[in-house]
């Protein structure tokens, strides 16, 4: 089998690259609204206390397979934080990058005990297997227009492969993943497992809510920023049934808890305003749309020419 994008490409080293010197720092965060891998990190800035700059990849308009944006992200996936010289992808790295190097409350325990819990949980949630289950799970015309983006997105990785040979890597890598993600979700059962991978995930964390209020300790910590808009997510795939109910109660109220801090509902709202839909949706809108008003007029006018 070949290698997926975070094999072929493995997480940048930054622990050598150049921070900007001056304060105040605004690093930038290249992102696109609603995902679920922008939200984590957005978390963990948000919970710093920290601002940044967001540039948007619109993922309807295949920004994120251009070659200056593969350059930054050679996965050709969002989010990319650039601070001064350093260029970080992989959300978990950019999860650590943020708290190691970047100003606010540490969101790292001090505790080495709680510390391994957190790089185990942060591992944990890496293999969740989201993007599966967004696309097989999403409702209604969201669901079906993301499965139709997939497909598109595989058409154009094919042109391009063959028109840039530059990037002919990165290209093929993320032309695996999508073909690989394309077939997963012709089987119901594949998927059925993915979503029993979830819930055997979330058993274990109710098991450490037992011990302590987040899932390394007694404070938020990383680990929380990305299981948070985790559960958010899984829970807008109708996958709260996986611990509503009364089923794993501490996972319920541990989502709640995360919901009721100011950081996670200050991150969906900005995500959802009116303006940011606008700036995603008309790039992806007017060309079609005028395509649709020339061949409205172009029957129109042979019309005119018949009668
Ligand atoms: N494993 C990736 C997760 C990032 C990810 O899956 N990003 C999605 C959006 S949430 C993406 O950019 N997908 C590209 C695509 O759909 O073509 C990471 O660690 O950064």
């Amino acid at each position: 089998m070949n290698p997926t994008p975070a094999e072929h490409f493995p997480p940048p080293d930054w622990r050598h690259c150049t921070p900007p010197a001056a304060a105040p720092r605004v690093p930038l965060l290249y992102e696109f609204p609603g995902s679920l891998a922008c939200r984590q990190v957005k978390l963990a800035l948000a919970e710093k206390g920290l601002d940044w700059r967001g540039l948007l990849v619109n993922r309807l308009t295949l920004d994120h397979l251009a070659p200056d944006y593969l350059g930054l992200n050679p996965r050709g996936e969002v989010p990319t934080l650039v601070d001064g010289d350093c260029v970080v992808y992989d959300t978990v790295s950019i999860l650590r990058y943020v708290d190691e190097r970047l100003p606010g409350p540490p969101l790292t325990p001090a505790d080495p005990a709680a510390r391994q819990r957190m790089d185990q949980w942060l591992e944990v949630q890496r293999r969740l297997p989201m993007p599966e289950l967004e696309l097989a799970l999403a409702g209604g015309w969201r669901g079906h227009f993301w499965r139709h983006q997939l497909r598109r997105e595989a058409v154009a990785l094919n042109r391009r492969l063959r028109r840039h040979t530059g990037l002919a890597d990165h290209f093929q890598s993320r032309l695996d993943e999508v073909l690989r993600l394309l077939s997963t979700l012709q089987s119901r059962g594949e998927i059925r497992r993915q979503v029993d991978t979830c819930a055997a995930v979330l058993t274990r964390l109710e098991g450490t809510l037992a011990a302590h209020p987040f899932a390394a300790g007694e404070d938020f910590s990383l680990a929380d920023a990305a299981f948070g808009p985790a559960l958010e997510r899984m829970a807008a795939l109708r996958m709260d049934r996986l611990w509503g109910g009364g089923r794993l109660p501490r996972v319920a109220d541990y989502l709640d808890r995360l919901r009721a801090r100011p950081a996670f509902a200050r991150i969906l709202a900005e995500d959802t305003t009116p303006a940011r839909r606008a700036r995603v949706w008309l790039p992806y809108l007017s060309p079609r749309l005028a395509v649709a008003v020339l061949v409205l007029l172009a029957a129109g006018l042979s019309l005119q020419v018949l009668l």
